[in-house]
């Protein structure tokens, strides 16, 4: 993350506009912020991340084969120690890491990456500010970002081949959640994005890997704050039989931010879709619905 104060101004123009070019023409965004990232190289990742991480994750487990997603993870959020009355919010708490000495200096690392990521997430944001025409610094500001809900996943795909037809994929076709995702991948291909998610049949296209930038993936909240302005990314990982990993950067607003039609986003013909909801109920609502609850399987265990 070099010379982002220097860099900024002109990647903030050049952006904005390929933006709001984007926007009008109603295309996702991922691809806008793969290209401008790598031409302004302003994203820029520690190869060692993406190294330290492939030696750490395979170390830590051991895959099995099962149908559908095969992905593993390893998840790093804000450390909120259990003495912080803040540890009783959702999705905050202690971390778990690895025993002292057995891998030393990943979790500083980690913590490292993890800081320096939310900082990339605040300069896009400010971009997307832009672009929906709002202050600079309408969501780089305490009451929105100030405390955020940001999540490290470190990721693994086994070398399988995936199989859309068998519903075997490393990951499924889905949206993220929140704000916005910084992902870091390898250079083995396998990220898909499919650009219009009514179309029948959908397209579906390969992103390919370039070192040293982020993809940058905009989530359902975002869709949801913007009134449908901006569509989220609707993507999958296909296996192509090579072992693959990836960094995904979760950014969220704080837990009490209020994720309420943006002003610039409503007119008297497109007046707010959906209500005011704070982020943190948001977000459980969405992990409530779309993940298993396990409770259910430990029940049945004992
Ligand atoms: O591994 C990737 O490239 C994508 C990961 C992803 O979509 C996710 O974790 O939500
Ligand atoms: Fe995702």
């Amino acid at each position: 993350m070099r010379n982002i104060e220097a860099t900024l101004p002109c990647l903030m123009r050049f952006l904005t506009l390929t933006i709001k070019c984007m926007v009008s023409n109603s295309f996702s965004l991922a691809f806008v912020f793969l290209y401008n990232c790598i031409i302004c190289s302003i994203f820029h990742i520690h190869h060692w991340c993406n190294s330290l991480c492939a030696t750490i994750v395979s170390s830590f487990f051991s895959p099995v084969g099962v149908a559908g997603d095969y992905k593993e993870g390893y998840y790093i959020g804000v450390d909120v120690p259990e003495n912080d009355p803040e540890s009783e919010k959702p999705f905050n708490g202690p971390n778990v890491w690895p025993a002292d000495g057995v891998l030393p200096g990943w979790r500083q690392t980690m913590e490292k990456f993890h800081h320096e990521a939310l900082e990339v997430g605040k300069a896009v944001s400010r971009i997307i500010a832009l672009a929906l025409d709002l202050e600079v610094d309408f969501f780089d500001k305490p009451e929105v970002l100030g405390k955020p809900i940001a999540t490290l996943r470190l990721l693994h795909y086994e070398d399988q081949f995936s199989d859309p037809a068998k519903g075997i994929y490393g990951a499924g076709a889905h949206s993220d959640f929140g704000f916005i995702t910084l992902l870091a991948t390898d250079d083995v291909m396998g990220l898909q994005i499919c650009k219009d998610k009514d179309a029948k049949p959908q397209i579906w296209e390969y992103v390919t890997p370039i070192k040293g930038a982020f993809i940058v993936n905009l989530g359902d909240m975002l869709e949801r704050w913007s009134n449908c302005m901006f569509k989220s990314t609707l993507h999958r990982v296909l296996g192509n039989g090579q072992d693959r990993y990836s960094i995904a950067y979760f950014v969220e607003p704080n837990h009490d931010s209020l994720v309420e039609c943006l002003p610039t986003c409503r007119t008297e013909k497109c007046p707010p879709k959906f209500p005011p909801i704070r982020c943190s109920t948001y977000l459980s609502q969405r992990y409530k619905e779309t993940h298993a609850d396990l409770s259910v399987y430990d029940k049945h265990q004992a």
